[in-house]
């Protein structure tokens, strides 16, 4: 079996994704996800114009020497496009795999470890009463764990909660800058939490993403603050471009802690890993260099303890989570899959057979990843250009997002 078409696909049913489709001389196709939100069509070109030229002509069931070559040809190693880039050939590749052989991806990685993945939805609100009510909604629905975001008062608009423009976790233009103020979200978590503990009672997992806006010592008085509440994890506390600065926070809570959703390799944690300095990473197969590289993440953090809670949020495409489903049905260490719904259009132009009952998501039978992609859908939306948000701190200087 040869490949003998590899091309790109970029559309936006309601927002961007960028999607690989390669074809082989037994006429089944792969496809897979490479959407790097707010810079989507600097893997557009990678892909186009760099790699999708090597895999022509190769043997698509060499999915670990293509993923090598085009890992260690490039000379230029890791970092997000790359990366992305590398992900969604090799997804595409794991698809074609699955569907000559007729077997779902979840029996080629080992069969099943569990019968559904554990999934967080998100609940936010502009008041702390109205994410009060949208977390007993989603409670209402089967949701087993929820991720709470609020804005906090003082601070107009924020990460992961509703705008007047949009949710917060959309790429817009034009380019948007949103507020920032530590100390008085540091005062307004802990009375959040506290009311929606007392509201939904014990069992429900409760969760929470900081978005990389504390430094160490904040993060762990944070985490002191919220240790009787039992959250899941406190996610992105502060950024981990130096990793060793999580040790601070782990030295003074035992707030379970989450981080890695822009990690690109097994580099990027591993001394997090290595030190146990973490209990959840957030490494997703289309950031992180797809299937094959995610099965070596997990297999080291699993000799460390460390599990598996991949990001989901819905600018990676259903075709991400389609790979999600697979691995996290057949990956021991896994312990949940964050899922934020995708735009209706999104579904319509990616039809796939995986699904979300009662709080817990099951990738199907359907041979390969059971996700495709309309392309005559796909071109009726264009690309449209769009940014993440910035963020102010109250005297002006520029914070993380
Ligand atoms: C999450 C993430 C997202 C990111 C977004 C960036 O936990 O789901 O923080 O909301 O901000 O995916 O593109
Ligand atoms: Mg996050």
């Amino acid at each position: 079996m040869k490949i003998t078409d590899a091309r790109v696909i970029v559309t936006s049913p309601g927002r961007n994704y960028v999607t690989v489709k390669i074809e082989t001389t037994d006429g089944v196709h792969g496809v897979g996800d490479g959407t790097l939100n707010g810079r989507e069509l600097a893997v557009a070109s990678y892909l186009e114009d760099h790699l999708l030229p090597l895999i022509v002509g190769r043997d698509p069931d060499d999915i670990e020497d293509i993923w090598q070559m085009l890992y260690k040809g490039a000379y230029w190693r890791r970092g997000p496009v790359t990366m992305a880039a590398i992900a969604a050939i090799d997804v595409a590749l794991w698809d074609i795999k699955g569907k000559v052989l007729g077997t779902p991806l979840w029996n080629l990685l080992g069969g099943r470890s569990r019968t559904g993945v554990l999934v967080y939805s998100h609940a936010s609100g502009r008041r702390l009463g109205e994410a009060v009510d949208k977390v007993l909604e989603l409670q209402a629905q089967g949701y087993k764990a929820i991720r709470v975001q609020c804005v906090v008062p003082g601070i107009e608009e924020m990460y992961g909660t509703p705008h007047a423009d949009g949710e917060a976790e959309d790429a817009t233009l034009p380019f948007v800058e949103r507020g920032w103020d530590t100390a008085s979200y540091l005062r307004f978590v802990p009375e959040l939490f506290r009311s929606v503990r007392t509201a939904t009672g014990p069992e429900l997992q409760l969760l929470h993403d900081a978005h990389h806006r504390l430094t160490p010592i904040e993060a762990a008085g944070l985490g002191r603050c919220l240790e009787d509440i039992g959250l899941f994890w406190l996610e992105d506390p502060v950024p981990a471009e130096p990793q060793a600065g999580y040790r601070i926070i782990r030295q003074h809570t035992t707030t379970p802690i989450a981080v890695g959703e822009v990690f690109n390799t097994v580099y990027d944690c591993e001394q997090l890993v290595r030190e146990q300095l973490i209990d959840f990473l957030r490494m997703s197969i289309v950031h992180a260099g797809g299937v094959t590289h995610m099965r070596k993440v997990a297999a080291f953090a699993e000799i460390y303890q460390v599990r598996l809670g991949c990001h989901g949020a819905a600018d990676l495409s259903p075709v991400t989570m389609a790979a999600a489903a697979h691995f996290g049905i057949a990956t021991h260490n896994v312990a949940i899959q964050e899922y934020a719904p995708h735009p209706a259009q999104a579904n319509e132009v990616f039809p796939h057979e995986w699904s979300v009952k009662d709080g817990y998501l099951t990738p199907g039978d359907a041979p390969g990843l059971g996700v495709d992609i309309d392309e005559h859908l796909a071109q009726q939306f264009p690309y449209a250009r769009a940014y993440l948000p910035i963020s102010r701190r109250t005297d002006g200087t520029m914070g993380s997002w």
